[in-house]
């Protein structure tokens, strides 16, 4: 009884091994981008810069590598705000095993002169259907750039308020008029009130 649950403790050992071997032979995707952007001139654009980085653990990882660039989400505007990339092919290919290749790509975005306050949207490493066992794909390696817009937010009109016009005078004779009546003031022309 003993020896078998020894064997068994043994087995499950080797199981344990074998997966932590099996994940540290995974190869390492990575994404980096701008995390910020201006946004461009009217009727001009601009750039966010990324970079891909692909990792061979083993040699028997594939020496090239397709991952998709995705962008998504945010308050941006695909094709108002930017272009979007939607599953956009990127192949890395790494010759030496645990040196890190990278490749480089730009995202355009686009000038407008509307005032829209700041807006983001996400850019991220989709799988590749042939090759999806690398890690750092999906939502985890999601970057998030933000547009910073450069239109002043319109001007704030305060209410207009029209200050009280003065009551008209009431001279003695009963016309009204503009103004203060001469030596009408203090005791306008009619009695006092009740004591
Ligand atoms: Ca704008």
């Amino acid at each position: 009884m003993t020896r078998r649950l020894l064997c068994l403790l043994t087995a499950l050992a080797a199981m344990f091994a074998l997966t932590a071997g099996d994940a540290l032979a995974t190869p390492e995707l990575s994404l980096i981008t701008d995390s910020v952007v201006y946004e461009p001139p009217t009727a001009q654009i601009g750039n966010v810069r990324g970079e891909v980085a692909y990792t061979r653990a083993a040699a028997s990882d594939p020496v090239s590598y397709t991952a998709n660039i995705r962008t998504m989400g945010g308050s941006a505007t695909e094709f108002d705000d930017y272009s979007p990339w939607i599953y956009v092919p990127i192949t890395l290919t790494a010759p030496t095993v645990g040196v890190p290749v990278t490749e480089k790509f730009n995202i355009t975005v686009f000038g407008d002169d509307v005032f829209e306050g700041d807006e983001t949207f996400d850019v991220l490493l989709a799988p590749n259907g042939s090759m999806p066992f690398a890690n750092g794909l999906g939502q985890s390696s999601a970057r998030t750039v933000t547009i910073l817009d450069v239109e002043d937010a319109p001007p704030v009109t305060p209410p207009v308020t029209t200050p009280p016009s003065p009551p008209p005078c009431q001279s003695g004779s009963g016309i009204p008029g503009p103004g203060t009546c001469p030596g009408n003031s203090g005791h306008g022309g009619g009695g006092h009130g009740p004591h």
